[in-house]
């Protein structure tokens, strides 16, 4: 309720209003770890493209002369004690307050010059998050091959869980409006912080789109911070749960099935057995069906009723927004 508070807030001062309308505030957030080399072009580039736009550098724990070369180029840093990338996008969303965020890397990967049609649709409220998708048949985007991999991995995963046609879940060049910065709730220490925002978003019926955009490579010298076991088998685990989360059913289902199946197997020795001879000679294979059986139906229960559950919450998620755009709109009028 937080958040609605302070949509209410902002809306309701006539002059700020009037000035929101005219030229919609917009904040560059870049999560910088390392990032010496390319972080004063990526503020340039930037500058160069919207002006008008503050840019905002959140450093966390740097070891080199990322802060010197980001206050050089006057953009305004601030810092951010808990490592990792996702305690930072938790606090840019938090700390900044402004109408339209883009969020990039700070490794210079990204072109500055897309942001123009990655801004349209939120500029034009057709969409609460662009997603500049690198993985765009239209893209040339030049990935390495373990990245490029993960990458297929995770998508094909999301998409047969969550039935999305997603086609890059891990950028990490988007644009939100207001509504979804302040909205959505984000627990993401790292890097499974773009598969928490894609899904979550998606699952709270925020409109979403994806634009082609290409990806270069770091410079020489400059290094991505991704651990590719450890933060893969984290973007698994959050996708798992956001399954667990989001889609009870498939999930605890698709367990109890497979309990139900494997139960089939002694169950099947057992009943064949008595049928030929009329008794039961595999007293622990009948136990052991039975018990599978039995777990299967419990799993399958406990899915319907997280089901319930969460569609429960998921109603109660729309009104919340729903009543918070129809406080803004009231505030407009
Ligand atoms: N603030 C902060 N930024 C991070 C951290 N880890 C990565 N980043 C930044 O997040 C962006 C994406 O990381 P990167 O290493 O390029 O990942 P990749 O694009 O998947 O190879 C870059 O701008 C990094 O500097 C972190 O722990 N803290
Ligand atoms: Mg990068």
């Amino acid at each position: 309720m937080q958040s609605l508070t302070g949509l209410m807030a902002d809306h309701l001062a006539p002059a700020k209003r009037a000035a929101l309308r005219a030229r919609p505030r917009i904040a560059i957030l870049i999560p910088c770890l390392d990032e010496e080399l390319t972080i004063g072009g990526v503020i340039e580039q930037f500058r160069k493209e919207l002006p008008q736009a503050k840019i905002y550098v959140f450093d966390n724990n740097s070891t080199d002369h990322t802060v010197e070369r980001a206050r050089e180029k006057g953009a305004v840093l601030l810092r951010e004690r808990r490592q990792g990338k996702g305690c930072v996008v938790q606090s840019m969303f938090r700390e900044i307050n402004a109408d339209i965020y883009v969020m990039v890397d700070g490794d210079g990967t990204y072109p500055a010059s897309s942001v123009h049609v990655l801004l349209e649709p939120v500029l034009n409220h057709e969409a609460d998050m662009v997603v500049g998708s690198r993985l765009n048949p239209d893209s040339r985007s030049q990935f390495r091959a373990t990245n490029r991999l993960g990458n297929y991995l995770f998508l094909w995963l999301t998409r047969t869980i969550f039935h999305t046609h997603i086609e890059d879940m891990l950028s990490g060049y988007r644009v939100f409006n207001r509504s979804i910065v302040k909205q959505l709730p984000l627990l993401s220490r790292g890097f499974e912080i773009e598969t928490e925002l894609t899904i979550k978003a998606l699952e709270r019926g925020y409109r979403v789109i994806e634009i082609p955009v290409d990806l270069g490579s770091r410079p020489k010298g400059s290094h991505s911070k991704i651990r590719h076991v450890h933060d893969g088998l984290i973007i698994m685990r959050m996708i798992f749960s956001l399954a667990r989360d989001y889609k009870p059913l498939t999930v605890f289902a698709s367990v109890g099935l497979i309990l139900i199946l494997s139960g089939f197997v002694p169950g099947t020795i057992v009943i064949s057995a008595f049928l030929r001879t009329g008794l039961v000679p595999r007293l622990p294979s009948a136990v052991l069906a039975v018990g599978l059986v039995l777990s299967g139906l419990v799993v399958g229960m406990v899915g319907l009723l997280l089901h319930t559950v969460a569609r429960r919450f998921r109603d109660l998620d729309l009104q919340v927004q729903q009543l918070g755009r129809e406080i803004s709109e009231t505030a407009r009028e």
